[in-house]
């Protein structure tokens, strides 16, 4: 029997450091208009409720900025992706910036307690950031670090507020599950911008990242088959791609975050139809497009519903 699919849409990017990721999922329907696909008429999306207009207010938490408001939308996304899988359908969630994967793997974690999660993180960024490390405070940094309950104390750069450590506990702590991943179930491809504080941590905590020219190198296939060795041990898999893992200046700059040197869209997709041959994978998430930033019209929504549309029928034959 084909698995259903349910699209989540967060249109949220509270946690972006610069505006108008909240057009990223609406981009992307309008890529699939003019396409000519009818993609979004059989497959709707379900938004959840998100704080944009906490846009408008003075920031008081500068070192995790809007963490009050992200916390609700942490909340949200994991109530929604918890009641998806328990309705035995498959998560697929479209969201602005990347601290929703945070309530996404909370989420996973709410609805399967005992399931060991494995994640695939395809990022230009390792998102390993705490408030006590991110140079910027800009929370889409800092997914991976509340799902992993990471401070990174030893590489702290700044102090923190009371108001602001205690929204962050509450992040790490959500669905009463800390951590929710452990650092061998986390595997990274094309992480190729980072800071000091995410490099000494991912080398503490020996996370693999399989780099641009190491997948090329070895291929894609053989990358992949690497990377469900090495989460063998999981039974249930997430995959997290942001649309910044491709490269810049072959796609476009419409991204919170644009690096250049990244893969080919081609490589993405294929990156990500390998993962898709193991049965074990049950949500999958895309993120950071940014039509506002967009230097070739509307090429990263363009690019990405392209993937989405090929990769979407392999959703259907997830069985676990
Ligand atoms: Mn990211």
């Amino acid at each position: 029997m084909e698995k259903e699919i349910y699209i989540i849409e967060n249109n949220s990017e509270l946690g972006a450091g610069t505006r108008g990721a909240s057009l990223g999922i609406s981009a992307l329907k309008i890529s699939a208009l003019n396409a000519g696909s009818s993609f979004f008429k059989e497959n709707p999306t379900h938004a959840i409720e998100t704080y944009n207009e906490l846009l408008l207010e003075k920031n008081l938490t500068p070192e995790a900025i809007r963490i009050d408001g992200i916390q609700k939308v942490y909340q949200n996304i994991s109530n929604q992706v918890k009641l998806t899988l328990k309705e035995n359908k498959f998560p697929l969630v479209l969201a602005s910036d990347h601290s929703s994967a945070g309530g996404t793997i909370a989420g996973i974690r709410g609805a399967l307690p005992n399931k060991k999660l494995g994640v695939v993180w395809i990022d230009a960024h390792g998102d390993l950031h705490s408030p006590y490390t991110s140079p910027t405070g800009n929370v889409h940094g800092m997914p991976l670090a509340t799902a992993l309950n990471e401070d990174n104390i030893p590489n702290k750069i700044k102090e923190v507020d009371e108001k602001t450590k205690q929204t962050w506990e509450n992040l790490k702590n959500l669905e009463g599950i800390t951590p929710k991943i452990l650092p061998e179930d986390l595997v990274f491809f094309g992480v190729r911008d980072t800071e000091q504080p995410e490099d000494k941590l991912r080398k503490r905590l020996g996370i693999k990242n399989f780099t641009v020219e190491e997948c090329r190198e070895k291929g894609i296939k053989s990358s992949v088959v690497e990377t469900l060795d090495l989460l063998s041990n999981c039974d249930i898999l997430y995959i997290s791609f942001d649309v910044d893992s491709m490269d810049c200046n072959l796609v476009s700059y419409g991204t919170g975050t644009p690096v250049p040197n990244g893969f080919t869209p081609g490589e993405a997709e294929d990156i990500i139809k390998e993962l898709l041959q193991s049965e074990k994978v049950i949500c999958f998430e895309m993120v950071e497009i940014n039509p506002t930033l967009d230097n070739k019209q509307n090429k990263m929504a363009d690019t990405a519903f392209e993937i989405l549309e090929n990769i979407f029928p392999l959703f259907k034959t997830q069985t676990v």
